[in-house]
């Protein structure tokens, strides 16, 4: 081949090449685009009922409202009330507004027939610093408020003492500031040598309650190292501060805890240091163990749920319509998550279901700890509840809804993507069966529900909270709850409570007990408490007279009584708990719903402690009470920092009252015990610990509603295994979208606390 031939066909060469190129090009280009998946919701699927807008006496109090409320208060002169940005412990200043709850009579005319709208109110708690008060006031009507009264000794039935009240970002300020800048630097080489202390490596945990009697105000406040995790690193420093002054030049150190010895005072810690006659600590630098940074790069990702045909579920200002439910929700910053008008098929089965009170109580042999018992709402459930994260906190196709909460500000804050809502596969069925003998046929229900979320990181835990919707009728509550551990300084004696679970760390042995509100109306409010139970009874066999056998038989039983229904923890308690109707089924049972707890709960304090007035709803696994508007909630606000006269003692609910064809309330209690372990490091994870409880038709029915759910799939051998009539799954391979998925975006960070 000479040059010219050689020249030509490699021309020739490279033009096949281009054309093939720009061919396949264009085919590629020529491929229809895989559509997206639809973003409304899918259609017929809210046939039976529709936003109302009446939901709204629930719901939150907006950014305006808040302002509107703090403006309206501030003008009120003999209020003499000081911004609380810079107020002073002496001074008077909002501390606290939220949403205060319509009365539930007036709510029900309102959403039943044609009652009036309640008038819209918020609550505000006040620190009266110069009158050595807590006042609670409730203002308005919303959205321009015109009066304003104390609502304290209604609430409370008595006058609540400043010593109460939690302690506020300006306190924290104080006290930090008090050990940085006066006693910290009394300690010169002890801080230097035991903890290479540079000024600001430090962070404290403070041990509650504050003392251990009414009026008490003098804190433990444990050392942790500042790094990634900080629960997990105590440097063995432990101090504790009598800031009952509203001086803080008044603040004093009363002991101090170092590497397992008390000391009355810093120069006492410092001299005998001096002096060598007591065990050092010498430092060394900590690992890093404790961080949640990835330890090797991601690969893969699990799998994701879309929504192929759009949601099924909708969501508007505060109100869930999803299949045949329907509720109103909102989160509170004292108590966290709360729904109201829960509605299966139209029909109200509960007027409230709501967290009320995260509770842990601790053991060690170091001081901060061996005092502690945690009584959550007093800092804020709610409070807590930062950005949700896409993708791993809530599913990635979740709706993300936002709160604004004021506590402890001058002005409400902003929480984005607070709640999430979606609907989820659970992965297996609801019910199904194969018949193998006599008929051949399948019948079943994957599991799809709707799930309500918000987590609330209240310091070192994270609880996750979930309200679960079934299609049967059934609601779910659970906790979950994970985070880090609370963690001591080991010291000799450490390991009676609990587990060593890294270098000079001890995991604390404690409880976590958690009580919520479940306020049932079944077919109204005429209800009563009924046990179902069984027991083995011996009965003579009708064949075989001379033989006798023993048969288990339903023992059914009321209760007519708030003592008779208060059922505690350590008895032996029927099996099946119904909140019940005098109406019947087809069958002529009477309609109830069933609450069923789940709870691995370790032992409640025993009642002769003084502190447990403060948290006796945790007695009781499940205690029933009538209806009562000021009996609103468990536990409050106060509760933590004067456990010993506490403002709500839940065990005075009940005084023998009749629960007999009355609105009743159920308060349940669920809970574990947490013995810390190797595993618990450097999070403890949702996978076992926790609880929740159901509350399920029983005999409210007359058969399963589950069975007319529209995902209800059959099979029998005469239907072609392709036709998709009655199993949509045979068509799930022509249903091709792409799933329609935002952005990824995270804005917690902007919310957090800066003391
Ligand atoms: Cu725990």
């Amino acid at each position: 081949m000479n040059a010219t031939a050689k020249y030509c066909l490699g021309l020739l060469l490279l033009a096949s090449l281009i054309a093939n190129v720009v061919f396949i090009c264009m085919q590629a280009r020529k491929t229809p685009e895989v559509p997206k998946c639809s973003r409304q919701m899918a259609a017929g699927m809210l046939k039976t009922h529709k936003h109302d807008g009446k939901s709204l006496i629930f719901s939150d109090l907006s950014a305006e409202e808040h302002t509107v409320v703090k403006e309206y208060l501030m003008k009120q002169a003999d209020l003499k009330l000081t911004d609380s940005e810079v107020a002073t412990l002496s001074d008077d200043y909002i501390f606290l507004i939220e949403l205060h709850l319509p009365e539930k009579e007036l709510a029900l005319r309102y959403l039943d027939s044609s009652g009036p709208k309640p008038p819209r109110e918020a609550k505000v708690v006040v620190f009266h610093g110069s009158r050595d008060l807590l006042v609670e006031y409730i203002v308005g009507p919303l959205p321009k408020p015109t009066y304003h009264r104390d609502d304290t000794i209604k609430r409370y039935g008595k006058r609540l003492q400043y010593s109460g009240r939690p302690v506020t970002r300006v306190e924290y300020g104080y006290i930090f500031d008090f050990l940085a800048t006066k006693e910290f630097p009394k300690l010169g080489r002890v801080l230097q040598e035991s903890f290479a202390y540079d000024g600001s490596n430090f962070c404290f945990v403070e041990g509650m309650p504050r003392g251990l009697k009414s009026g008490d105000r003098a804190s433990w406040y444990t050392v942790f190292r500042k790094m990634s995790g900080i629960y997990l690193h105590p440097v063995g420093l432990e101090i504790r501060i009598d800031h009952s002054s509203k001086d803080p030049s008044g603040f004093k150190v009363l002991q101090i805890f170092y590497n397992g010895q008390y000391f009355n005072s810093s120069e006492e810690l410092r001299d005998k240091y001096e002096k060598g006659n007591i065990k050092k600590i010498v430092y060394q630098p900590s690992e890093d163990y404790a961080s949640l940074k990835p330890r090797r790069p991601p690969s893969g990702l699990p799998p994701q749920q879309y929504e192929m045909r759009g949601r099924r579920y909708s969501v508007q200002d505060n109100q869930v319509l999803y299949l045949d439910w329907g509720f109103a929700f909102g989160l509170s910053s004292l108590t966290g998550m709360y729904l109201f008008d829960i509605r299966f098929k139209g029909e109200r089965i509960a007027y409230e279901v709501s967290v009320q009170e995260a509770i842990a109580m601790y053991g060690s042999s170091t001081p901060a700890v061996m005092l502690t018992k945690y009584v959550d709402s007093s800092f804020g459930i709610g409070r807590l509840a930062h950005e949700l994260v896409r993708g791993v906190d809530c599913p990635y196709h979740a709706t993300f809804v936002d709160t604004f909460r004021y506590l402890d500000t001058n002005q409400a804050k902003h929480y984005r993507n607070s709640i999430c809502i979606f609907e989820h596969n659970m992965g297996r069925p609801l019910r199904r069966h194969f018949s193998d003998f006599f008929i051949n046929d399948y019948g079943g229900l994957v599991n799809s529900v709707l799930i309500i979320r918000t987590i609330t990181a209240i310091a070192n835990y994270d609880y996750i909270w979930d309200f679960v919707f079934y299609q049967n009728g059934a609601l779910e509550v659970r906790v979950f709850a994970t985070g880090y551990i609370s963690s001591a300084y080991l010291i000799d004696g450490s390991l009676r409570y609990g587990h060593q679970v890294a270098k000079n760390t001890l995991g604390t042995l404690h409880t976590h007990f958690v009580n919520f509100k479940a306020d049932l109306d079944v077919t109204g409010t005429n209800n009563y408490f009924l046990t179902k139970d069984m027991a083995y009874h011996e009965v003579q066999v009708p064949w075989s007279p001379e033989r006798r056998v023993q048969v288990p038989k339903l023992v059914e039983k009321q209760l007519k009584t708030e003592n008779e229904a208060a059922l505690r923890f350590d008895q032996k308690i029927p099996r099946y708990l119904h909140i019940a109707s005098n109406k019947t089924n087809k069958w002529g049972h009477n309609r109830s719903y069933r609450i069923q707890v789940l709870s691995f709960n370790g032992d409640h304090l025993p009642e002769s402690v003084p502190e447990e007035a403060a948290v006796s709803w945790a007695r009781y696994k499940v205690a029933i009470t009538k209806h009562k508007d000021h009996e609103s909630t468990s536990s409050s606000l106060y509760n933590q920092n004067d456990m010993w006269s506490p403002a709500v003692n839940f065990s005075s609910y009940i005084n023998g009252e009749s629960i007999e064809n009355e609105d009743l309330v159920a308060w349940i209690s669920t809970g574990f015990l947490h013995i810390p372990h190797a595993e618990d490091i450097p999070n403890t994870v949702t996978a076992g610990n926790g609880g929740g409880f159901f509350l399920r038709p029983h005999n409210y029915f007359d058969e399963d509603p589950s069975i007319n759910s529209p995902d209800s799939v059959y099979l029998d051998p005469s239907i072609p295994s392709d036709s998709c009539e009655l199993n949509p799954n045979a068509c799930l391979q022509n249903e091709v979208c792409m799933p329609n998925l935002p952005a990824f975006t995270y804005n917690g960070f902007d919310e957090v606390i800066h003391i």
